[in-house]
């Protein structure tokens, strides 16, 4: 019964460290600084990260919020996202991408270095008043205030 008992604890541990992995292991930046290199700007707005795949190299699973990529010297990528099957990109130095929220992982599949700069833009809801409003509501009570 104690062996039992002790093997079910280990269980249980191993299973909250793998949530805990899956819920807080998701920022490129803590995940991925293989290739997430540097972050250059973080304020409530934005954060602007300096990105370099080396040829070969892998980011593994990590998640964005809605972002901007400025390609700075192209390659090709082999992306893939959450639940789809892998995409290959041609990315050209000089694009320029929106993309939205996203879960997924890339690996750099070409023969030379690609370097990006990814402008992540964070979620405009704030508290306030201890309710969530969007930056809609924000700007109408904001500016009642005038
Ligand atoms: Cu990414």
């Amino acid at each position: 019964m104690k062996t039992l008992n002790m093997i079910f604890k280990s269980l249980l541990v191993g299973f909250v460290l793998m949530l805990s992995a899956g819920l807080y292991a998701q920022d490129p930046v803590e995940v991925a600084p293989n290739v997430y290199k540097k972050v250059i700007l973080d304020n409530e707005k934005v954060r602007v990260i300096q990105v370099e795949f080396a040829p070969g190299e892998v980011a593994p699973w990590h998640h964005h919020p809605a972002h901007v990529i400025y390609v700075l010297a192209g390659g090709k990528m082999e992306i893939t996202e959450k639940g789809k099957e892998a995409q290959v990109m041609d990315l050209n130095d000089g694009d320029a991408m929106y993309m939205p929220a996203v879960s997924h992982m890339g690996k750099n599949i070409g023969t030379t270095t690609i370097k990006l700069i990814v402008t992540e833009m964070k979620p405009i809801h704030k508290m306030m008043d201890g309710k969530m409003m969007d930056g809609k509501n924000m700007m109408k009570k904001e500016s009642g205030k005038m």
